[in-house]
């Protein structure tokens, strides 16, 4: 296809496709993934879903009467690392989120001087894989500004987020939650690390003390229970190399809704 044709193409995608995708989709449950829609594979999807809709895009904001009075938890809803038990017993009060890899200031921040960074609120739309969504409001921790203020280097290109939660109770490690994202993501003014959901702080069950929002992206990539962000050139080193917990065992890396 030449260059006028693509654009063509765009066009018609974008009046055709995405006009009543967007239009249409039902406030809770409605099938929003485009990729859903195309039927097609990962490396296609991503392309198509990069090229239709700008990755800067926000995604869609609720009004508080649309919170879902009882928000689905799902996955870990009670971590059992010992680590993570300290913390929660002493109120995660000696607990410090690290932000460390391929930055020139490495930091260590209790709750307090993360409610103090650049923040966001939100109400968003979860959409799981397994076919539910729950709307809430998430406040936190803009991870743009944070990243900036950790001296991000230039050879970074994903940020990686390591969790307290070991899915498979597996002794060497291999089980523990983890995911990651680009920095177009990264950057993006709705990710945010939320510390309060729906104007409380993050209860245990989704992933307190501190949670990821990717509003692009599905519910997986929302990782819970983030003790340590750290940027990286390259995923090959972690699990089997996919970029994530559910990623290496076989779900998309990039999973845009
Ligand atoms: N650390 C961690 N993060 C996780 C999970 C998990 O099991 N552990 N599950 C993921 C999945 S599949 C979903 S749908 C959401 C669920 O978030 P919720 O419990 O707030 O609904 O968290 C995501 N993040
Ligand atoms: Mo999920």
């Amino acid at each position: 296809m030449n260059d006028a044709g693509r654009r063509q193409w765009l066009k018609l995608a974008a009046s055709s496709v995405l006009a009543p995708w967007t239009g249409a989709c039902t406030p809770e449950g409605g099938a929003s993934r485009i990729d859903r829609i195309l039927g097609v594979g990962e490396a296609l999807t991503t392309s198509v879903h990069r090229a239709i809709v700008p990755r800067s895009a926000m995604a869609r904001e609720f009004a508080p009467a649309m919170i879902s009075p009882d928000f689905r938890p799902n996955g870990s809803t009670d971590p059992q690392t010992p680590g993570y038990l300290e913390h929660s017993a002493a109120g995660f009060e000696d607990w410090r989120l690290r932000v460390e890899g391929l930055v020139d200031r490495p930091l260590a921040l209790d709750l307090a001087s993360l409610r103090a960074q650049p923040a966001r609120t939100q109400i968003t739309r979860h959409d799981c894989v397994e076919g539910w969504s729950s709307i809430a409001k998430w406040s936190g921790a803009r991870l743009g500004p944070l990243l900036a203020r950790a001296g991000l280097r230039k050879d970074a290109k994903f940020i990686v987020f390591h969790c307290a939660d070991d899915l498979d109770d597996s002794a060497d490690g291999s089980g523990l939650y983890y995911e990651s994202i680009d920095l177009v993501d990264a950057f993006h003014p709705q990710t945010i690390l939320a510390y309060d959901m729906n104007d409380a702080p993050l209860p245990i069950q989704h992933g307190a003390p501190l949670r990821l929002r990717v509003e692009r992206q599905l519910g997986y990539k929302h990782a819970k229970y983030v003790m340590r962000v750290e940027a990286v050139a390259s995923l090959d080193a972690f699990g089997k190399g996919r970029g994530g917990y559910w990623e290496d065992r076989g779900y998309d890396w990039y999973a845009g809704v």
